[in-house]
């Protein structure tokens, strides 16, 4: 693997990857403390027997959660970001923005750790939204942050105030069965103009995301970041698969780069 992470980082240093469109999953963080959907034993996936769903993501499925919220806010408080510091990931994708060298970041997390590290808003798009803030399912209406923690804090459901309302309060992150953010059509023309793409920490099972990395031009390298195989990474020729966690291979690669010292710091200060 030691070569591999080298070419990367030759790539990087002798300025022939100034574009580099980066694809993120839960996988990037598990190491702050959110457990992912799909590792065996310890992703979410894993643990919902007790809550007697008709499959798995039924918890995030849109038409479940419309008429039976209680799963949803029996499993958030584990799922909520809080008060979670970024990973060593997150500070190596603010230092790439840092560096002038992150074209675009799509990120399938609904954590924000991306902007809490130093990612600048404009790059970034959270594909399946941001668990930053909430409305009320049926009539839409904000909910406020204060109660919206107090229920998740219970796990309890939070209903609509407004007006006699009484509709279920959902985040604002993205359902199965829910649109993606309209802007994502027109950003994933930015992984045509990629001279590198990263994919880290994903198992690619999600659509559209999984399409991304196939968008890549020929001839551009693709590389892998995760604890396994994902999607059609690792069949073309340019291709590097980078298996193991996603921080201490950054950690290598930020080391051959010549980074080390500025990555640790940026991680520090986030
Ligand atoms: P997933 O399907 O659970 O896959 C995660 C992948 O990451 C797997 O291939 C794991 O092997 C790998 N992995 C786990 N930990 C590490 C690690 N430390 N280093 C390297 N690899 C690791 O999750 P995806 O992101 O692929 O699926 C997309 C879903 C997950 C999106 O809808 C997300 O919203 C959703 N999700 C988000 C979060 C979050 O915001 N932090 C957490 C859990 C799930």
């Amino acid at each position: 693997m030691e070569s591999d992470i080298q070419a990367i980082a030759n790539c990087i240093k002798n300025g022939k990857a100034t574009r580099i469109v980066v694809l993120t999953g839960a996988g990037i963080s598990t190491g702050a403390g959110i457990p992912d959907f799909r590792s065996p034993d310890t992703g979410l996936y894993d643990k919902l027997a007790p809550l007697r769903l008709p499959h798995p993501e039924a918890v995030f499925h849109i038409n479940y959660f419309s008429h039976t919220p209680e799963p949803f806010y029996a499993i958030a408080r584990a799922r909520h970001p809080g008060n979670l510091k970024p990973t060593l990931t997150h500070a190596f994708l603010a230092l790439l923005a840092k560096k002038n060298l992150l074209h675009f970041l799509f990120t399938q997390n609904i954590d924000g750790l991306e902007q809490d590290a130093g990612v600048p808003k404009e790059k970034l798009l959270y594909t399946h939204g941001n668990w930053k803030s909430q409305h009320c399912y049926k009539c839409k209406s904000h909910y406020p942050d204060d109660l919206m923690n107090k229920a998740i804090r219970a796990g309890e459901v939070p209903y609509c105030l407004e007006n006699g309302c009484g509709g279920a309060i959902k985040p604002d992150i993205v359902f199965f069965g829910q649109p993606l953010p309209a802007e994502f059509e027109e950003k994933e023309k930015e992984v045509l103009e990629a001279d590198l793409m990263l994919v880290m920490g994903t198992s690619l099972r999600v659509a559209p995301c999984s399409r991304l990395p196939r968008l890549v031009n020929r001839g551009v390298p693709r590389v892998l970041i995760n604890n396994e195989r994902a999607g059609d990474l690792g069949n073309r020729d340019e291709d590097v698969c980078l298996l193991g966690t996603c921080d201490d291979v950054v950690r290598r690669l930020a080391g051959a780069v010549g980074w080390a010292d500025e990555l640790e710091d940026l991680w520090q200060e986030s």
